[in-house]
């Protein structure tokens, strides 16, 4: 079992860092593009074979130092009813976005178990052939209540943000809603076998300070706590500005956002977490030339840090060409 990830979440990590990148499992894949002809992305997510199949692939033809599995964060709203479906080029639909509070009151209890146990099943798969540890994972409940509001993609989360100024108290009601599923469907991951979390807040970054503070680490706190044992990541776009907050969460790893310099974000961070990250996604859409550059000035800057696991900023794009992601992990791997 290769296991510099996890050394590095233990802040045990010698030479290299360990190297993964977020969406690794599909998007830019051609092995899941030809998949894509043949089913759609829910079928996918809900065959666990399918899904295991994808979440190896990666692993199999580039040679990350983790997986994670294949599957979406909007399963969780799909499991408490709103509805789901994505749409060719317009991304995620909530069929049934919530509108006023009794909406809220309004939402089902949820077994978790039979409801997502597609995903559970997955990871068992995944268990008896990986050689590499496994990211299980899930969206932070801020970033899900906003998909419920907004039916989908948002520019600026308006009807989000107009919801939780003016209604505070179902706002917080539905964030309590979505950490109580989500803290049970994180524990049965780690029952069914993953070795890490990562929680995605995609965007928080629309929060201001302190509305950060309470509907985002709020909750994340929480998260964190439910699954103790295993090692926690937190993401979130804007995790530069948020970092030192998020820290408060005791996550065993925090992953940065592109815009900040990774060594002055170290010196903010207690040793005893974990950073990732922070490779602009736009880098492997330049020349070989500039992503050896660049790969290797963020390597130089976190030289010899035994906290420290190589990856982007954020997810990598869709037309990104795969022999530039072969050449940043190799050149992550060789680098002496
Ligand atoms: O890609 C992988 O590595 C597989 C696992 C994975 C993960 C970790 C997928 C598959 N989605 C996610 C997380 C996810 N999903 C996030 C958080 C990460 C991030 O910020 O990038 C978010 C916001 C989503 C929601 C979502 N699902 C979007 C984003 C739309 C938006 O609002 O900007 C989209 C386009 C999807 C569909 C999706 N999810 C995953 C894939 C491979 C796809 C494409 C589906 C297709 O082929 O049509």
């Amino acid at each position: 079992m290769n296991d510099r990830f996890l050394k590095a979440l233990q802040g045990k990590n010698e030479g290299r860092p360990p190297v993964w990148i977020m969406r690794q499992a599909g998007r830019y894949l051609p092995d899941f593009l030809a998949l894509r002809q043949r089913f759609s992305f829910l079928e996918m997510c809900h065959s666990p074979e399918l899904a295991a199949f994808t979440t190896q692939l990666p692993v199999a033809q580039l040679g990350f130092d983790a997986a994670i599995l294949f599957s979406d964060i909007l399963v969780v709203p799909e499991a408490l009813g709103v509805g789901l479906q994505f749409e060719k080029d317009k991304g995620p639909i909530i069929e049934r976005p919530l509108q006023k509070d009794s909406d809220v009151w309004q939402l089902p209890e949820v077994d978790v178990g039979e409801s997502l146990g597609f995903v559970f099943e997955t990871i068992r798969l995944l268990k008896k052939q990986l050689k590499v540890p496994l990211i299980g994972f899930c969206g932070a409940p801020f970033t899900l209540a906003s998909y419920m509001i907004e039916g989908g993609s948002s520019a600026d989360l308006k009807k989000t943000k107009r919801w939780l100024l003016k209604e505070p108290a179902s706002f917080h009601a539905l964030l309590q809603k979505i950490t109580t599923v989500t803290k049970e469907y994180l524990k049965m991951q780690v029952q069914a076998g993953v070795d890490a979390i990562q929680i995605f807040d995609s965007w928080a970054q629309h929060l201001a300070h302190d509305q950060f503070r309470e509907c985002s680490l709020a909750y994340l706190k929480e998260l964190v706590e439910c699954v103790k044992d295993t090692p926690v990541i937190l993401f979130c776009r804007g995790s530069s500005l948020f970092a030192t907050q998020l820290a408060e969460a005791r996550p065993a790893g925090i992953s940065i956002d592109w815009n900040a310099n990774m060594a002055d974000v170290r010196k903010k961070i207690p040793s005893t977490i974990t950073l990732q990250g922070n490779l602009d996604p736009d880098i492997l859409l330049a020349s070989d030339q500039v992503v050896v550059q660049e790969v290797k000035r963020l390597l130089d800057r976190m030289r010899g840090d035994p906290r420290y696991i190589f990856n982007l900023g954020h997810g990598i794009k869709p037309d990104t060409p795969v022999d530039h992601v072969k050449l940043l992990v190799d050149t992550v791997k060789n680098y002496a």
